[in-house]
């Protein structure tokens, strides 16, 4: 990633509030109506200073609220007066009430509404991240990132309460937009093409890779990577860390540009395609999938916003995870926060199914999505994967031989090289040992 320039609080806040842009008329509108609560607030204690000063202490008004006085009936008597200031305050309490419940309502919608847009931006920038830091880097073909945004929403929300939170906000929105203004590292050609479905067939040509420039003396992390995925193929990639697994995954979403070789999706290379045509049809499943502080079926129809409550609940089905959103305290409504509401790893995980579903792109990113989950869980969320894997060309790293051994071709990497090309079958008649842990984890998974 390359670092942006750090802002200052000020601009980061404003880009924030950017955010709120589509909402302007609305904002203006709700900042009027918290002004009038203010004012609601600030006359709260005035009938009852009245009744304690005129009414009991006897003393004369002030000229000018005589003056007011003076136009209202019946206030040339002491019990007038009373029977006045409790219709005042009765009035100021309900509309200060009233009002601070309509301004929160009204942030609160403005403020989901930010967090959304910026969310759909992040998840972007947060798979490539995530895909290139697996295994190196602790998880803390992260929780700090979402930690970030999460306190974000935080302060957005009681964006009326004040400039201290608005410092704050600015503060860790700062965090966001350095992730959200890390660099591409590829550029989309100007005559690229916009694709339609791709029917997922996935050749690599000789593909040699490594981070940097070679020129610069960059280290090559893939070597002479070719292979074949027919549309609808079981492509597992198995070899021990940092030999080039997720790296090779990442050129297929073209997150990076091979050195050498090529990328084709149904023929093509990568480079001629838009890059979010390109990732329309490719769907990453991490280990750790990003939820986001948004309510259960916002997370899942992440990737298609206009999915309809019934589309969104006949994937959770499919992906096992119907029931357990069912008995969250709102339902599909439940919004996900850090501390509120904890789901497991392998409800997290469904919920990351369910929204790759919905997708329905034709190709499949699998990086260790069970790596992260006990056996128990991973059980749970067996099926779902088998559903999501079901028709789509589909990529899957695991060290687990359980999801192995549903690969139509098992590649072994070393050192950025394919050292080893099985297939399940083979290696189930051939390796003692292969044979051996699959009957043992097989055993164990079902
Ligand atoms: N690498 C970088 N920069 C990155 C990501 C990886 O230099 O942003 C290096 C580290 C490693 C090699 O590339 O030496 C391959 O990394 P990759 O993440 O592809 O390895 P993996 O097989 O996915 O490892 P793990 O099992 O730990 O996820
Ligand atoms: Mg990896």
């Amino acid at each position: 990633m390359t670092a942006a320039p750090s802002q200052s609080p000020v601009r980061t806040f404003l880009r924030l509030l950017g955010y709120a842009a589509p909402d302007g008329v609305r904002l203006v509108g709700v900042g009027a109506l918290a002004l009038l609560g203010a004012a609601f607030e600030l006359a709260r204690p005035w009938p009852v200073k009245l009744v304690i000063d005129q009414v009991l202490g006897g003393r004369p008004m002030a000229p000018g609220l005589a003056a007011v006085a003076a136009l209202l009936p019946g206030t040339d008597t002491s019990s007038g007066v009373l029977a006045w200031c409790i219709v005042a305050a009765v009035t100021v309490t309900i509309g200060a009430s009233a009002l601070s419940y309509v301004v929160l309502t009204a942030v609160v919608s403005i403020s989901q509404r930010m967090v959304y847009a910026l969310s759909r931006e992040l998840f972007a920038r947060l798979q490539r991240l995530s895909l290139a830091f697996h295994g190196r880097h602790n998880v803390g073909d992260l929780f700090v990132f979402l930690g970030y945004l999460t306190a974000l929403f935080g302060p957005v929300n009681s964006l009326s309460s004040g400039l201290g939170y608005a410092v704050a906000t600015a503060t860790r929105g700062r965090r966001v937009f350095e992730i959200l203004d890390s660099r591409e590292e590829v550029q989309e050609r100007r005559d690229a093409v916009a694709v339609g479905r791709l029917h997922g067939s996935v050749v690599f040509d000789d593909v040699t890779f490594g981070y940097g420039v070679e020129e610069d003396g960059a280290r090559a992390v893939l070597r002479d990577v070719s292979l074949r995925a027919e549309p609808g193929q079981v492509i597992a990639i198995v070899g021990a860390t940092g030999a080039g697994k997720s790296s090779m995954v990442a050129l297929l979403s073209r997150f990076y540009d091979p050195w050498n070789g090529r990328v084709l999706v149904d023929g093509r290379d990568v480079r001629e395609l838009t890059l979010s045509s390109l990732r329309e049809n490719v769907s990453l499943v991490l280990q750790e999938p990003f939820l986001f502080p948004m309510s259960v079926a916002d997370n899942i129809a992440f990737g298609r916003p206009d999915a309809t409550r019934s589309e969104i609940e006949a994937v959770a089905r499919l992906a096992q995870a119907d029931e357990f959103i069912r008995r969250l305290p709102e339902g599909y409504d439940t919004v996900l926060s850090e501390k509120g509401t904890s789901l497991s790893g392998g409800e997290r995980q469904r919920i990351a199914i369910a929204r790759a579903l919905l997708k329905d792109a034709p190709i499949l990113i699998l990086d260790e999505p069970t790596s992260a989950l006990d056996a128990h869980a991973e059980s749970k969320i067996f099926e779902a994967l088998s559903e999501l894997m079901r028709g789509r060309t589909t990529f899957v790293i695991s060290h687990r031989l359980s999801t192995i051994c549903k690969a139509d071709q098992i590649l072994a990497i070393e050192h950025g090289r394919i050292v080893e090309r099985e297939t399940h079958d083979r290696l189930l008649a051939e390796s003692e040992v292969y044979s051996r842990l699959y009957r043992h984890e097989h055993i164990a998974v079902l």
